[in-house]
């Protein structure tokens, strides 16, 4: 299979979260398969959904890969057990978050994966790193910035 180009979204509110987004895009790029290509900055965010949890850190990557969309969510749930994260209460503390947010223009929806992810084009704090490193990319027929141009970014601040 040749490459695809996918998007990924990291997050991390618990713990060193610099050295936890460093850490991710260290084990994600030491797949097989798996080359990153893009890295935005990170973003200092306020918790979205359950407010009542510390900030957190959001960044986003490009990547070009060989793996399917189902085996690359594979990779990055292993990331993340290899951190040891553990899965508690939906949308609570994580410390490191690392969501499929697009494959190549791939519409997938089962019980394992959505693609596009489901929320990417409501959450700030996953397109304002992304229009970093994909102003241009389309998503659900708008590119990110449109999408972005239309969400509160208050409290996002680029560290
Ligand atoms: N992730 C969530 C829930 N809320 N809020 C911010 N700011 N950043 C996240 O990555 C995040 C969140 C569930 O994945
Ligand atoms: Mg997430
Ligand atoms: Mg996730």
């Amino acid at each position: 299979m040749s490459e695809a180009r996918a998007y990924l979204g990291i997050g991390s509110n618990v713990g060193d979260k610099v050295a936890m987004l460093a850490e991710a895009v260290d084990r994600l790029g030491a797949v097989p398969g798996i080359r990153i290509v893009a890295r935005s900055h990170d973003y200092r965010t306020p918790p979205w959904g359950d407010t009542d949890q510390d900030w957190f850190l959001n960044g986003a990557l490009g990547v070009d890969t060989r793996l399917s969309p189902h085996d690359l969510l594979s990779a990055c749930l292993a990331a993340e057990t290899a951190m040891g994260r553990v899965r508690e209460r939906r949308w609570g503390p994580r410390i490191i978050d690392i969501d499929v947010l697009y494959y190549a223009g791939a519409e997938v929806d089962d019980e394992r994966l959505v693609l596009p992810h489901r929320y990417v084009r409501e959450r700030a704090f996953v397109l304002v790193p992304l229009a970093e490193i994909a102003p241009d990319l389309a998503i659900g027929g708008e590119s990110v910035t449109e999408a972005l141009s239309k969400l509160d970014r208050s409290g996002i601040e680029r560290i």
